[in-house]
């Protein structure tokens, strides 16, 4: 398989993001993956340019309950933004689908809600190996598209 780095972008074409409250929320299931995630996206956000004091980082028990503390999060919190990160791994039943079918759906619904950027850094692999390939691995890192995804769409949102 080609090994490209999917995490790869122009850090000039980045929006700057000293004006925006950032919240990220990570998973506590597959902490090896999560962890990975949100530091990649936490350092993402702080080399363009979000404050230490603009950045509230949050941990939940699960993906599952990802959309509901970006729901609380914007609501209680006022962030401008929120980066979900999350790992699903399959396994021998069926939770996988409900988890991720109810995440993704949950997400759309919180940003269409609060005309805000919520971020998709869930991970939905059928191995460990591939989510590893995905946490800071030879595909690069979720979290990092995931803050980029984060800063762009916030300047969309401005120029609109
Ligand atoms: C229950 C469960 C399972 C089986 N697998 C995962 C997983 O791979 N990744 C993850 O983030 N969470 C998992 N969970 C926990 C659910 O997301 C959720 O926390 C519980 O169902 C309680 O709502």
């Amino acid at each position: 398989m080609k090994k490209t780095n999917l995490s790869d972008y122009d850090p000039a074409a980045v929006p700057d993001g000293s004006p925006y409250t950032i919240g990220v929320i990570a998973a506590e299931w597959n902490p090896q993956i999560t962890d990975a995630l949100l530091a990649g996206a936490v350092d993402t956000l702080r080399q363009h340019g979000v404050r230490e004091e603009n950045l509230l980082v949050r941990r939940v028990p699960g993906t599952f309950e990802l959309s509901s503390a970006a729901d609380m999060m914007i609501h209680f919190s006022q962030v401008d933004a929120v980066i979900c990160i999350g790992c699903v791994i399959q396994g021998e039943t069926r939770h996988f689908e409900f988890i991720c079918q109810a995440v993704a759906q949950g997400i759309t619904n919180v940003a269409l809600k609060h005309e805000r950027p919520v971020i998709f850094s869930v991970l939905t692999c059928d191995t460990m190996e591939q989510a590893l390939d995905r946490a800071g691995g030879r595909h690069g890192n979720k979290g990092v598209e995931g803050a980029v995804t984060a800063l762009k769409m916030l300047a969309y949102r401005a120029s609109v």
